[in-house]
């Protein structure tokens, strides 16, 4: 009984040396597949953060609602900021209902009016007949977001047409003091929109005339961004050129067809001829991450107007905006400017609405979703960045090739023939911006057919394709700065 157990279980020494040969052999292998060096710069976490929102909604509402204006001059009296049925969840309401994450303030715009009760001027609501002067629409609105899920940002105009001391030192620290009051009172703020027009004639306290500033110097943005930061860590800040996201170079609704996250801020200086250009592309190998953000309004102007009601953009528009801005990878930032009433228009929210269905219509079925993937290199061979990553719906895993391959194709198998309209990529950006240029094939007839051929990937590119049928459907990167990775891919 004994001896045979012993038997059993006794491995011959010529076997343990083998065993211990593959061990040795196979945990050599695991070492040598490092995981691919970063490509600099790379986003910051909040960077990361703000990517993954891909769109929110922008209210521009003031003073301007009542006068019909774009800029008010700075000379109008709160006393005409007077909705009739104020109500910031039907907002929030819409915007939640739209997909959007999220809602930017213009808490000031340029004519000075502040739609909380500053304790630093007299220009606000509190002067206003509305709620008879109790009334705070930052508070509601922040409340109201709150609510939602949704986060909430701020616009504070630089520019301040009604403040005598604009373009004084003076007036430096009362934005300070508002940026203070206004971060301290109604946080937690997502972001924070500069804007970038800046100095021009105005009201100024009863001057009337025209006040230039020294766009680089006159804020020292540095100190004030700090000082933002200090009391909001996790804010991201949007001007024409960052830091942490820039401007789109232009408010119809689209940013580059190439479109790189970086960008060397040092050459973005307003009156650069092509700086619209550069903002709308960003560069290739530029020393910043700075994503563009584009913003852009429903109607023809970024306030209400009762006689644009019937210039409402379409559904299909708002659709072909979304194809132009989260489809090449930049954030969507929607503006809605509600009524003299204090809410969304009908029409507004028809818009939305409309274009909500289109969306879910397009991107209801991913037909990729964990189907087989196979790849022409996977780095290292290596389970862990094999092409398995693409359709398991996780953002944390990716399929790379070895370090000197910069063209590698990969292949969905849809397993039966089905009709594609769409082909969604993302880069895995954590580790930086690499793909130039790639082309999407499908499979038709045992052939290999081109149905597109795109550059840049970035944190997300939906490619639209003229419908086909296929069961496979093949991405060919055919240009990257360095070796690919690839952390999702889906099919519609
Ligand atoms: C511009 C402003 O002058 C417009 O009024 C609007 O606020 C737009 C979003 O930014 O620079």
């Amino acid at each position: 009984m004994k001896r045979n157990s012993f038997k059993k279980f006794f491995i011959h020494p010529i076997a343990i040396f083998v065993l211990a040969c593959l061990t040795i052999s196979c945990s050599e292998e695991k070492k040598e597949t490092k995981a691919p060096e970063p490509v600099l710069p790379v986003p910051t976490e909040r960077q990361l953060a703000w990517h993954e929102m891909e769109q929110y909604a922008f209210v521009h509402f003031t003073t301007n609602t009542f006068t019909d204006k774009e800029w008010g001059y700075g000379d109008e009296s709160p006393e005409i900021f007077n909705p009739t049925a104020f109500d910031a969840s039907q907002w929030t309401k819409t915007i939640k209902n739209a997909g959007l994450k999220g809602l930017i303030l213009t808490c000031k715009h340029h004519d000075g009016f502040c739609l909380w009760p500053s304790e630093y001027t007299e220009h606000s609501v509190k002067n206003s007949p509305w709620e008879n002067g109790e009334g705070d629409v930052v508070q509601a609105v922040r409340d109201a977001c709150e609510k939602e899920g949704l986060k909430f940002g701020i616009y504070l105009s630089p520019w301040d047409r009604n403040h005598p001391d604009y373009g004084n030192p003076e007036y430096v620290t009362y934005y300070r003091n508002q940026l203070k009051e206004i971060f301290n009172k109604y946080g937690p703020v997502f972001e924070m929109w500069f804007d970038g027009a800046n100095g021009g004639d105005g009201y100024y306290g009863g001057a009337n005339e025209t006040r230039k500033i020294d766009k680089a110097n006159y804020y020292d943005w540095p100190t004030t961004l700090e000082m933002v930061r200090e009391i909001e860590p996790q804010i991201i800040f949007f001007s024409d050129a960052g830091p942490d996201i820039r401007w789109v170079g232009n408010e119809r609704g689209f940013v580059g067809e190439t479109n790189w996250n970086t960008i060397s801020t040092d050459t973005l200086y307003a009156g650069k001829s092509g700086i619209t250009e550069l903002l709308n592309t960003g560069a290739e190998g530029g020393e910043n991450w700075v994503p563009a953000e584009v913003d852009v309004s429903i109607r023809p102007g970024w306030f209400y107007h009762a006689e644009e009601n019937e210039k409402v953009k379409t559904p299909e528009k708002l659709f072909e905006i979304y194809l132009t801005s989260v489809g090449r990878g930049s954030n969507l930032l929607l503006n809605l400017p509600p009524d003299r009433r204090g809410i969304l228009h009908e029409n507004d929210v028809a818009a939305l609405e409309g274009w909500k269905k289109m969306l879910d219509e397009a991107f209801s079925t991913n037909l990729a979703a964990k189907k087989p993937a196979s790849a022409s290199n996977v780095r290292g061979n290596d389970e862990t960045y094999s092409a398995g990553n693409l359709t398991d719906g996780d953002k944390n895993t990716y399929w790379a090739t070895d370090d000197e391959i910069t063209s590698a194709s990969f292949t969905i198998d849809l397993e039966s023939p089905k009709t594609v309209k769409y082909v969604l990529v993302q880069e895995f950006i954590k580790l930086g911006q690499r793909v130039k240029s790639f082309e999407i094939e499908v499979e038709k007839d045992g052939n290999w057919q081109k149905v597109g051929s795109e550059t840049t990937i970035g944190y997300k590119r939906i490619i639209p394709i003229d419908p086909v049928e296929t069961s496979k459907v093949r991405v060919k990167i055919t240009d990257s700065r360095a070796c690919p990775l690839i952390s999702n891919v889906e099919v519609y």
